[in-house]
């Protein structure tokens, strides 16, 4: 599947762009004699727009195909080819390397990654350091920091750039200590010039991010679904938050499909119809955002009706054997409180039975829905209750994972083929098991951050402005959680943005550019003027993945992903490592401390370490590497035996492992526990599912944080605080509404991969980044298609094009996640639509973040109405100028 444009890259970005951005054309001239000009290349100059135009005859001529890099974090993993002459890019592909089948199906990417040679070419690719024009060493009065975000930029040389940057880190460090910095990655250069606070939140998996393993889950609890060749096996798939054709294209949409075109029945549990749904033809049951609780405890409470009066709906066999704390007498032996999730559903504790009509004010979704539900779930059927997170990036979604595990275990649907419960998520969606193939590692000299705080993320920007205060310390790495150590911190100076884009995909966002704008020096590496580099006082450039010599990436169990460097560094970028370095020589530190060998020598590391799974069920060498292509690629290595050789390895774009469905490689999630669960215990205190898990609120509890106090170390219904309750006047639902009426969420969106690809003409004209609005709310509030909507929240406000809707629930507001905040300095209002300027920091309880359940305003806007996102300028910044070097 070619996608033949006939053109390089240049030509068609887009006109409109341009014009407007009269700075990006010293930008692209530069660009232009970077890439130099491909033989059979005419270069046509258009008058009228200003801007020269590239136009490539014969592309094909002389060119050369090769694999190159898809790396974002969009659930994808696909393949992705590149025909190159002369440097420039004239064809991209996806994966042909075998014909297509079910059994064996290309890893093909999607129109993102085709669109991935504009965003490297892209005329508004950082080529210089940037320094910012009213920003000065000293701290102070020089900084300037007010200016950030609206100050124009000089272009200044390597030498200048990290001779000031070291300079400042060292005057931050020597006055405030290693936590007079933040930031949010992780970081060997940062680790050793000076350490920093880090940030943590419930990001990606939501509340799943928060102890799981006490309850007996997988960390993220993805690895315990079944494997793709199961999937038709079972009488009914719930997509219970889930949308991948969205969130994981590449192959799960295809697996699901096979299941559907096999008589597997779909169900899709979400406040928007969405395209996974509709594609697989799926029964909607349209839940309110945020209040999954209590759908799934009426539907708990209807299964036990059911099974009272009907009988066969509840397999107590499981329950019994396998979980703890669902009745009385099968409660954990750590158990603190006399209660137990059976009891509480049925009102024993409060005199509220948790019936469907019980539920359905609060999360509006109607009682023969409920039951209907309670019955597919029922012990008879087979039913794989799959979950992506969106529903737990929600306030008061802390004991979701707890229920959601409840209503699987009462029906019995783990361990065995058919059955599932668990996660559908990113590259792994929808085909679990154990990796059949897999990436080698370079071992890498380990570095340690001399500060172990980790900050909840959304109290950091109070903590910077308030320069500093007590926090209560409970994590220092991604998704690892420990006893709380209150701590006081001192003024935090200095920022560090390195590989994330924090301060555009972090909560709160309106007092971060606050925050940015209080310390006195603020770095970030980037490749483009992205959020982070804007609030920046110096932006060093840095290379995409296509300017690099290469890497092996692990995309599902069956494919690892190898590809090569497609074109020379743009303008004066380098790699991480090459600033790094440069950095640390600056600071007097050998670089050898944080990196240790050539970029070459990892990518050849990687090769070698990949493995593959043998009919032994052992891992083994996947690349056979001879005496000859170590002194080719002038390594140091041993030669080894695998089942590929190196040259196809790389020309072929890594390796796919052919499967069929009696492969003796297919999985059963909780197989083995549900074999033997004396011989293999999960990871919770009894070894056993914990419905009621005691460890795992007593940890909690113990962060002490706001309205820990309302949960129980059971699933029960807590009013969040923020969230539906929300909209109405003093939280009474169906009372009078409140300043913010509509409940709003953050899809993660089509046109990028979280901010990355915003910036992309192409994708911009594909997908406009409107707000998703219900047609009778739309109606009501007399905005039409198209029409500007301003959307205000009690953090911040913005504005988006309407989109109307028949497929989402009403009183639901849907704002795309990931687009490049441009805020208007007059009157404080967005243009760009970006979700985290709407969101703000309240949580409660566990302290989850609640992405998908603020609580919003929408009215038609009467300003200057905004127009398509396609023709808006790049960011190439207000005033900026991006002259050519100096040197
Ligand atoms: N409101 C709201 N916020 C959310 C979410 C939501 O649903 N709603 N979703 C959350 C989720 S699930 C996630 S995972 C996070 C993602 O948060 P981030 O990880 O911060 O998001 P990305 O946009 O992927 O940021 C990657 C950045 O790295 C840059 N980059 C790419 N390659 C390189 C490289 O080689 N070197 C360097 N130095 N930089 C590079 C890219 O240009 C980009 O700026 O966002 C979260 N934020
Ligand atoms: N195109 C694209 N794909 C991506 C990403 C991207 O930025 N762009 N990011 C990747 C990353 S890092 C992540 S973490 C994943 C995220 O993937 P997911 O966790 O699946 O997140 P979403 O796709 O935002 O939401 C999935 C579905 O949940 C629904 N939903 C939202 N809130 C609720 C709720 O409270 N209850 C219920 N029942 N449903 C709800 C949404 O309508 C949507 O259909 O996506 C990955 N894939
Ligand atoms: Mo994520």
């Amino acid at each position: 599947m070619e996608t033949p444009h006939g053109s390089a890259t240049m030509d068609t970005m887009s006109r409109r762009s341009f014009v407007k951005a009269g700075s990006a054309i010293a930008a692209s001239a530069a660009a232009l004699s970077a890439f130099g000009c491909a033989p059979g290349t005419t270069v046509e100059e258009d008058e009228t727009a200003g801007v020269t135009e590239l136009a490539i005859t014969n592309p094909e001529e002389g060119g050369e195909w090769v694999a190159a890099a898809c790396w974002h974090n969009c659930g994808g993993r696909c393949m992705n080819k590149v025909m190159v002459k002369d440097g420039v890019v004239v064809r991209q592909k996806t994966d042909d390397t075998h014909e297509d089948s079910a059994e064996y199906p290309q890893q093909r990417g999607c129109v993102r990654g085709k669109a991935q040679q504009q965003q490297c070419f892209g005329a508004d690719r950082l080529m210089h350091p940037l320094k910012r024009k009213g920003w000065q060493p000293g701290g102070g009065e020089n900084s300037n920091g007010e200016m950030r975000g609206k100050d124009e930029w000089e272009v200044i040389s390597w030498d200048e750039a990290i001779s000031l940057a070291c300079q400042e880190i060292k005057r931050i460090s020597d006055e405030y200590g290693p936590t007079g910095f933040y930031c949010k990655s992780p970081d060997p250069t940062i680790n050793l010039m000076c350490g920093c606070v880090r940030g943590w939140d419930t990001t990606s998996h939501g509340t799943y991010t928060l102890g799981c393993d006490m309850i007996g889950l997988p960390p993220v609890d993805c690895g315990k679904a079944n494997d793709r060749f199961d999937l038709p096996n079972a009488d009914y798939i719930i997509l219970y938050s889930s949308n991948p054709t969205w969130s994981a294209a590449g192959t799960p949409t295809y697996y699901f499909i096979q299941a559907k075109e096999s008589g597997t029945k779909f169900v899709s549990i979400d406040p928007l119809f969405n395209a996974s749904a509709q594609m697989l033809d799926a029964d909607w049951i349209p839940v309110r955002n945020g209040t999954d609780m209590a759908f799934m405890l009426a539907t708990a409470y209807e299964m036990l009706r059911l099974d009272e009066e009907e009988g066969n709906i509840i397999d107590w066999d499981f329950l019994n054997t396998y979980t703890v704390g669902f009745d009385a007498d099968h409660m954990p032996a750590d158990a603190k409180i006399k209660e137990n999730l059976k009891d509480y559903i049925l009102g024993a504790y409060d005199d509220t039975p948790k019936t469907p009509e019980w539920a359905e004010p609060i999360c509006g979704v109607k009682p023969e829905q409920v039951t209907a539900f309670a019955r597919i779930l029922g012990k008879e059927n087979k039913t794989m209750l799959l979950h992506n997170y969106g529903m737990v990036r929600c306030n008061g979604a802390e004991m979701i994972p707890q229920m959601l595990m409840a209503l699987g275990a009462m029906g019995g649907h783990m361990g065995k083929s058919g059955h599932a419960t668990g996660g559908n998520y990113h590259a792994d969606c929808g085909n679990y098991g154990p990796s059949l193939v897999a990436a080698g590692r370079a071992e890498m000299p380990v570095t340690e951050n001399p500060v172990s705080t980790g900050v909840r993320q959304p109290q950091l920007y109070q903590l910077i402005l308030n320069g500093g205060g007590d926090v209560v310390d409970v994590s220092n790495s991604y998704g690892s959680f420990h006893e709380p150590i209150p701590t006081t911190l001192g003024p935090i100076k200095g920022i560090f943005h390195v590989t994330d884009a924090t301060l555009q995909t972090s909560l709160n966002q309106k007092e971060g550019i606050e925050a940015h704008r209080a310390v006195e020096f603020v770095l970030t590496r980037a490749q483009f003027m992205t959020t982070n580099a804007l609030y920046s006082d110096i932006v060093l450039p840095v290379t995409t993945e296509w300017e690099r010599v290469g890497s092996v990436t692990s995309c599902n169990r069956e494919f690892v992903y190898c590809y090569s460097q497609v074109t020379e560094p743009i303008g004066e970028a380098k790699t991480d490592q090459e600033i790094g370095t440069l950095l640390l020589e600056g600071m007097g530190i050998d670089p050898a401390l944080a990196y240790g060998k050539s970029e070459q020598q990892q990518f050849f590391e990687q090769i070698a370490g990949s493995t593959i799974m043998g009919d032994d069920g052992e891992m083994a060498p996947l690349v056979t590497i001879t005496a000859e292509d170590i002194a080719e690629w002038g390594v140091d290595g041993q030669p080894q035996e695998g089942v590929v050789s190196l040259t196809d390895f790389i020309s072929n774009g890594g390796y796919q492992y052919q499967r069929t469905p009696d492969d003796g490689h297919g999985y059963i999630g909780y197989a083995d526990f549900v074999s033997d669960p004396v011989a293999n215990p999960l990871t919770s205190a009894s070894g056993k599912l914990e419905i009621y898990c005691q460890a795992r609120y007593d940890l909690m509890a113990s962060y002490g944080f706001p309205g820990i106090e309302d949960y129980k170390p059971y699933p029960t219904y807590v009013v969040p605080c923020v969230g539906y309750e929300s909209t109405f006047e003093g939280g009474k639902i169906g009372g009078k509404r409140s300043e913010y009426p509509y409940l709003m969420y953050n899809p993660h969106y089509l046109r990028r991969s979280h901010s990355v690809f915003d910036n992309c003409a192409w994708l911009r004209e594909t997908w406009g980044n409107p707000v998703f609005l219900n047609r009778d709310d739309a109606k009501e509030k007399g905005i039409a298609e198209g029409d500007t909507v301003l959307i205000s929240t009690k953090a911040g406000q913005g504005l988006r094009r309407a989109a109307i809707l028949d497929i989402l629930m009403p009183g639901v507001v849907g704002v795309p996640h990931g687009a490049w905040v441009d805020v208007d300095e007059e009157t404080g209002i967005d243009r760009a639509g970006s979700d985290n300027y709407l969101l703000g920091a309240e949580y409660g309880g566990f302290g989850v973040s609640g992405y998908n359940n603020y609580v919003c305003n929408i009215e038609k806007y009467d300003g200057e109405p905004i127009g398509l996102d396609c023709d808006v300028a790049p960011r190439l910044i207000a005033g900026a100028t991006v002259a050519e070097p100096t040197a």
